[in-house]
């Protein structure tokens, strides 16, 4: 049996790091046999790529060339880590996936939505997530977390602006994708939050 991909999806310092093992603790109470990895990264390659994307003492990097890294990333990702679990009936837990590049690259950087949907088309096949959990918070709070846990990287660094738009594109995949979508205030403390995650999780797996 074919196992389900979920995604978990939000702006900088919303919690998505934080509920992972939170996530993983309540799949594995059902005895789902579960892969955790992330993106951009979660192979050899992939992580390396990761390493150039956030690095900001480097040269500029190319708006197209950024979203090509993405890509390239997730080809390497999917085709070694992700299609090979699922196809054993592993369920995959990935922290960000396309609704990222949708809404940083899409939303942030102001591509094409058309070139995004073309490379998810080129490089993805079918390959959709089946659940994505969107911990959504204003931008002003999620920076602040941010800024607590230490240095920021290349798009921890970006203007304010920027990240309102990351966020009112993520909001707005969700009103289009409510089915697949599901929001969760990442306002609230972690018991809170948690108790969220729990609800759209056990709907999900009924
Ligand atoms: N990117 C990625 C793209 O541009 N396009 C793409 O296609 C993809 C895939 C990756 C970067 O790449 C970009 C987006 C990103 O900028 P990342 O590490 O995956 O970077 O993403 P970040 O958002 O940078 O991850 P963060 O670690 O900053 O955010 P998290 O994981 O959402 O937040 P977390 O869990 O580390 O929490 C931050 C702090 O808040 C506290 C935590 O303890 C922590 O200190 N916290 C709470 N405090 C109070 N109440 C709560 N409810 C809290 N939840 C967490």
């Amino acid at each position: 049996m074919a196992g389900r991909f979920i995604t978990l999806e939000g702006g900088e310092g919303v919690g998505k790091t934080t509920n992972i093992a939170y996530i993983q603790a309540l799949l594995e109470e059902q005895n789902i046999p579960l892969l955790l990895t992330r993106e951009p990264g979660g192979t050899t390659l992939a992580e390396n790529i990761r390493q150039l994307l956030l690095d900001k003492e480097q040269e500029s990097i190319a708006e197209q060339t950024e979203l090509l890294m993405m890509f390239a990333a997730r080809a390497q990702h999917i085709k070694h880590v992700i299609k090979p679990a699922l196809e054993q009936g592993t369920w995959v837990l990935c922290d960000r996936f396309t609704d990222a590049t949708y809404a940083y690259q899409g939303g942030g950087r102001n591509m094409a939505l058309s070139s995004i949907q073309w490379l998810e088309n080129f490089v993805q096949g079918d390959l959709r997530p089946d659940l994505t959990l969107l911990l959504d918070a204003p931008v002003q709070l999620g920076m602040q977390r941010a800024k607590q846990r230490g240095k920021l990287d290349r798009f921890e660094s970006e203007k304010m602006a920027f990240f309102e738009q990351v966020r009112q594109s993520y909001l707005s995949i969700a009103a289009h994708q409510s089915e697949r979508v599901k929001i969760i205030d990442a306002t609230q403390n972690l018991s809170s939050v948690q108790a969220q995650i729990n609800q759209a999780l056990r709907a999900f797996t009924q």
